[in-house]
């Protein structure tokens, strides 16, 4: 039954989506608690295929299950794959909650987004939000998944008593992140375009939108420790949030990113791309009342994650480099 504290030591925990940004973070975390970790990559396990992950889950048995497989990306990637959004999510979700449940996991966690809350909650975003108003358009495929997610690890606590939560992180960043020029995310989007326009020395970077949106960003390290710090101390249906409790405007948060990587030139606005959200901050309490608090800096979290792009550049270079030489 549902309790809390959750022992971890020693049970085996299986991390759907490790390669992921959020998996990877879970995965450098994880490997300080003395538990059994079980990952499957995508040519081993398809989470969209309810037979296979049927199959994997009553043959591996973990005891323990973080969801933070999903299909992700910025305002444009959930604005244009809108049939894959919600297809692919829905289906990892609903086979792995269920399978789960299948092959009796002590304890699952699932992780959502901070688009499901409607698109002009009161600010910060409390948990009790949820489906009180309409949802932000360019990513409403998106966030009905992640809710069908919530709703169902609920129901499946509410009928077979299994100690299912869920979790809602707001914007994330960090090693690991998608830099996809179009699909990706504001944080990964705007390292790569600086770092570009400093090595090239153009005069000016576009940002998209009108500068004025604003946005809470958590580094994915920390977000890993709040998981599982959750996982041994919240036991509940409901939704919690986890953030830094601070935000930040576009405009502001683009100049950041010029002072991260070095770039002088100008910052202009092309408002023909979209804002989305005008705020998405999130109410924090619950979780510091539990006792969690984000410990990394947006400037020390940019800097990291700047490094970390550059290591990854450097690899991908080596790697193109050796290419030329095999092929
Ligand atoms: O991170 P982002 O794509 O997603 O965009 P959301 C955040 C804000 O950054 C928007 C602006 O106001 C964008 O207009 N922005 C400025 C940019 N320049 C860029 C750029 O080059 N690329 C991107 N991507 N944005 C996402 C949801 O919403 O939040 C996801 O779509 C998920 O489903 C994620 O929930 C956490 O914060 O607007």
């Amino acid at each position: 039954m549902p309790h809390t504290p959750f022992e971890l030591d020693g049970k085996t925990v299986f991390v759907a989506g490790h390669r992921g940004m959020v998996g990877s973070a879970l995965l450098r975390r994880l490997a300080q608690e003395g538990v059994k970790l079980l990952t499957a990559g995508r040519a081993e396990l398809d989470l969209r295929d309810q037979a296979a992950v049927r199959e994997w889950f009553a043959a591996n048995r973990p005891q323990v299950v973080f969801v933070a497989a999903a299909k992700v990306g910025g305002i444009a990637a959930n604005n244009a794959l809108r049939g894959q959004f919600i297809y692919e999510n829905l289906a990892i979700t609903t086979n792995i909650i269920h399978a789960a449940y299948a092959s009796r996991a002590e304890k699952l966690m699932f992780l959502g987004s901070s688009c499901i809350y409607p698109r002009l909650a009161a600010q910060p975003i409390s948990e009790d939000s949820l489906l009180t108003g309409p949802l932000e358009p360019t990513n409403e495929p998106y966030a009905i998944a992640k809710i069908a997610g919530i709703k169902m690890a609920e129901a499946y606590r509410s009928q077979y008593g299994v100690d299912f939560v869920s979790v809602m992180p707001t914007n994330l960043y960090g090693p690991g992140d998608n830099y996809h020029p179009e699909h990706s995310h504001v944080v990964a989007a705007l390292i790569r375009r600086f770092h570009e326009a400093k090595l090239s020395k153009a005069p000016s970077v576009v940002v998209w939108g009108t500068g004025a949106p604003r946005r809470e960003f958590l580094y994915v390290d920390d977000l890993a420790d709040a998981c599982v710090f959750l996982m041994k101390n919240y036991s509940d249906a409901g939704p919690i949030n986890i953030g830094t409790g601070e935000d930040i405007t576009i405009a502001e948060f683009a100049a950041e990113v010029a002072v991260t990587v070095g770039y002088t030139g100008e910052i202009e606005f092309d408002a023909s791309r979209p804002d989305g959200t005008p705020r998405k901050l999130l109410d924090v309490g619950r979780l510091s009342r539990l006792g969690w608090r984000a410990s990394t800096s947006l400037r020390d979290g940019l800097r990291l994650a700047y490094g970390a792009f550059l290591d990854n550049e450097a690899f991908d270079k080596k790697n193109a480099a050796a290419d030329l030489v095999t092929s």
